[in-house]
């Protein structure tokens, strides 16, 4: 293969309204901020990426602004020059050169595999070894904020056939309310779904107590970061207290944080997030920590557009047994898909896209509309 050198790196930020408010126990999200990455080579070719949080700064350390300026002002000058098929020494530089900020390496990282998939003529899953499924359940989130209307939206969903596992935000309310709320969810829906809870983070260890117990009795399946992201001799005690299982999603960022969850025992199931983990490559490394830790997988997402949901496929696709599924469901949050052919949901699963690369197009007139840098 001929050198192939790394000519411009573009970023752009496309602020996108959601189909309603979305209540986290930390934000209320009514539109959602994607940091695109378009990266242009020698011979001509292109790949695309996307760097996407929730909620502005509160759910993590990175923001909108502080990706878009990470990689213009520090990643794009190291890497202007360089191989663009030498995906690994790119990660190297960046990892050498720019601490944290694995939101802003991954945006750049999936647009190097997608320029390498597309000058190649294979998938990205092909990049990593090859995918052994198509198709994966996938998961809605129920974050309206009230009980009756995310029972009404959990039976429009299940009689559509586009999801019948439900994920609960909850850790705003009181935990005897948000026990409550989980309850009426689940006495409504009954066994044609699986309850699932998300505290992102808002128990102390006395409160998760409760919560654990409660939510157990009323039929929950799993409770993902009930306490602390750091606080991992408090996931630890919950994991082994209770039967419900007991997932990590802000206590795992990369590879690092993957094996020091799983020493310490501190969660049953593992949320792995591509732009949490700081990549494609660093997630395949916390996908193979919790294989070797005997622990269980769940595809998560930052509630990205159906670019990054799509680099997040190709991935998940070649992994064994993902014993909880997805919840790739970003695109179906926005009011409005950004692809040329939006990723195909049906059957309670989200299909892999075929196609070279990451597999999917961007609309220009969609990109062009939603930019922040050129709206009124
Ligand atoms: C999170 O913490 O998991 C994922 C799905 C959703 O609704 O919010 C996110 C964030
Ligand atoms: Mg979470």
């Amino acid at each position: 293969m001929p050198v192939t050198k790394i000519d411009q790196i573009e970023t752009m930020i496309l602020d996108l309204p959601t189909i309603r408010g979305h209540v986290l126990s930390m934000a209320t999200m009514r539109s959602q901020a994607a940091v695109l990455v378009r990266i242009k080579f020698s011979d001509g070719s292109e790949g695309i990426g996307e760097g996407t949080t929730i909620g502005g700064l509160s759910y993590g350390p990175e923001s909108p602004e502080s990706i878009q300026s990470a990689i213009d002002t520090y990643i794009t000058p190291a890497l202007l020059g360089l191989s663009g098929n030498n995906v690994n020494g790119a990660l190297q530089l960046m990892d050498r050169l720019v601490r944290g900020n694995r939101i802003a390496k991954t945006a750049v990282e999936i647009a190097l595999w997608d320029g390498l998939g597309k000058r190649l003529g294979v998938p990205v899953s092909q990049l990593f070894g090859g995918a052994v499924t198509d198709k994966m359940p996938v998961a809605w989130t129920l974050a309206s904020g009230n009980s009756q209307t995310d029972i009404a939206e959990a039976h429009e969903m299940i009689e559509s056939k586009r999801h019948n596992i439900f994920k609960l935000k909850i850790g705003k309310r009181s935990v005897r309310e948000d026990i409550a709320h989980v309850a009426r969810i689940k006495d409504a829906l009954g066994d044609a779904a699986s309850i699932r809870v998300d505290v992102n983070t808002a128990w102390s260890l006395q409160e998760a107590r409760w919560g654990l117990k409660g939510l157990q009795e009323a039929g929950c399946e799993l409770i993902e970061q009930p306490v602390s992201a750091r606080d991992l001799d408090a996931m630890a005690e919950l994991t082994s207290a209770f039967e419900i299982a007991v997932m990590a999603d802000e206590s795992l960022n990369g590879p690092e944080d993957a094996l020091a969850v799983a020493s310490k025992r501190a969660a049953d199931v593992y949320a792995v997030k591509i732009a949490q983990s700081g990549g494609l490559k660093r997630a395949s490394e916390v996908i193979a920590t919790a294989q070797a830790a005997g622990l269980g997988l769940y595809a998560g997402t930052m509630l990205e557009t159906g670019l990054s949901t799509a680099a997040a496929l190709q991935l998940f696709s070649t992994v064994e047994t993902l014993h909880w599924g997805t919840e790739l469901f970003g695109p179906l949050l926005l009011t409005d898909d950004i692809l040329t052919e939006p990723l195909t949901y049906r059957d309670f699963c989200v299909e892999v896209p075929k196609g070279n690369g990451i597999g999917v197009a961007l609309d220009p007139d969609k990109v062009a509309y939603y930019r922040r840098d050129t709206r009124a």
